[in-house]
């Protein structure tokens, strides 16, 4: 899947699954809303290992800029992606069938000291913070995203004071 903006993709938005769509959708949604290019698809650590050493070798030079990364379990594509790129490697923790993810933070999480892979939190959260972050990385050099940005927290700030509980009339 490509973004439906017709440009090179600054961003890659890779999982170990299709099983792995429900949370890592959620990073596209927001790549969309900020109007970022950016392409997602599976390459499995385990499963296509030379696509994804691949995936990561030719990365940086097709014009991506962080990839954004996320498996469930053994979650070591975040982890070989950073192994074999020097791209930011955004890795989140998607949810498993059996440890509801917390195999998939751990793995992820406890990278070796040199290979570093910035982990956030399990699920739909933690895939659109990812995305968040990726924009936030890249509006350190584009004054329209940060501009967007501030606009988005705003929003935000304004659903959370516009919240209503059920014994409020
Ligand atoms: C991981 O194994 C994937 O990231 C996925 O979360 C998990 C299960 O994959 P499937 O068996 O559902 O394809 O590699």
């Amino acid at each position: 899947m490509t973004s439906k903006i017709d440009k090179k993709p600054l961003i890659g938005i890779v999982m170990g699954s299709s099983s792995d769509w429900d949370v890592m959708s959620n990073a596209c949604k927001i790549l969309e809303q900020f109007g970022i290019p950016f392409e997602a698809k599976v390459v499995s650590a385990h499963r296509m290992p030379d696509e994804m050493f691949a995936y990561a070798e030719t990365a940086r030079s097709r014009g991506l800029k962080a990839i954004i990364a996320g498996a469930g379990g053994a979650a070591h594509l975040p982890g070989m992606l950073a192994a074999k790129t020097t791209l930011p490697v955004l890795g989140v923790p998607c949810v498993s069938k059996y440890l509801r993810g917390q195999d998939s933070l751990y793995s992820i999480v406890q990278m070796p000291k040199g290979v570093p892979v910035a982990t956030f939190a399990i699920g739909e959260a933690g895939a659109a913070n990812a995305a968040i972050y990726a924009v936030r990385m890249l509006s350190m050099t584009d004054d329209t995203l940060a501009e967007k940005l501030e606009q988005f927290r705003a929003s935000q700030n304004q659903a959370a004071r516009d919240m209503v509980l059920p014994t409020d009339d």
